[in-house]
């Protein structure tokens, strides 16, 4: 029989690692064909849905909601979604787990690593950027992050590489049913 579609919606940490492990993911999902594979990355989606909106709740809650929105299209048609956002808020996350919920599966992955963590990491400078000030409303230095209660799967980076967090992925995909 065919299998439904799913969406997989990583959140963490700026730096944590969501988009090397929804990478990995996407590539793993591909080469076991199928459904088609769909990546919406937090800075693509930034750039080519949300390039008007900065970082205040609102704003933040807008773009999770719009990522979201195209999660649950690609999901009712019978594909992949793959998602990468910060997501910091429960509430959001959940009202995108409906829209999901609707029509297919809902996978939500914790990409874990330690807000210390990600600033001694500090890949793209931004952490010290946020200590100085020079950017607000930073999560996890300036900003709220509400740890996910109770998500599907939650991956620990600090001791695991990005191929076998993807592959944990690829295993609580396979124990729910979904490929
Ligand atoms: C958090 C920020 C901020 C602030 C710019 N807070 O490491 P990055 O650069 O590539 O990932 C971060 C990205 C977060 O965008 P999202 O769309 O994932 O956020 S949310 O889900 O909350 O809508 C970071 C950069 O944008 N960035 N300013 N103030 N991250």
């Amino acid at each position: 029989r065919s299998k439904q579609g799913f969406t997989v919606f990583f959140t963490g940490f700026s730096g944590s690692g969501k988009s090397t492990i929804a990478n990995a993911l996407m590539v793993k999902l591909m080469e076991m064909g199928g459904r088609p594979v769909t990546l919406l990355d937090g800075d693509l989606v930034r750039k080519n849905l949300s390039s008007e909106l900065g970082f205040s709740k609102e704003h933040r809650d807008l773009n999770i909601r719009r990522i979201g929105y195209v999660a649950s299209e690609i999901t009712k048609n019978g594909g992949i979604a793959i998602c990468a956002p910060i997501a910091p808020y429960a509430t959001t996350r959940r009202a995108v787990r409906e829209d999901v919920e609707a029509f297919g599966a809902f996978v939500e992955v914790h990409v874990a690593t330690s807000i210390e963590e990600c600033e001694k990491r500090d890949r793209k400078g931004l952490y010290k950027l946020a200590r100085e000030g020079k950017i607000k409303e930073f999560t996890g230095i300036s900003d709220p992050y509400d740890v996910p209660a109770n998500p599907e799967l939650s991956v620990e980076t600090e001791g695991a590489d990005v191929d076998n967090c993807a592959h944990q992925v690829i295993l609580k995909l396979e124990s729910m049913g979904l490929i």
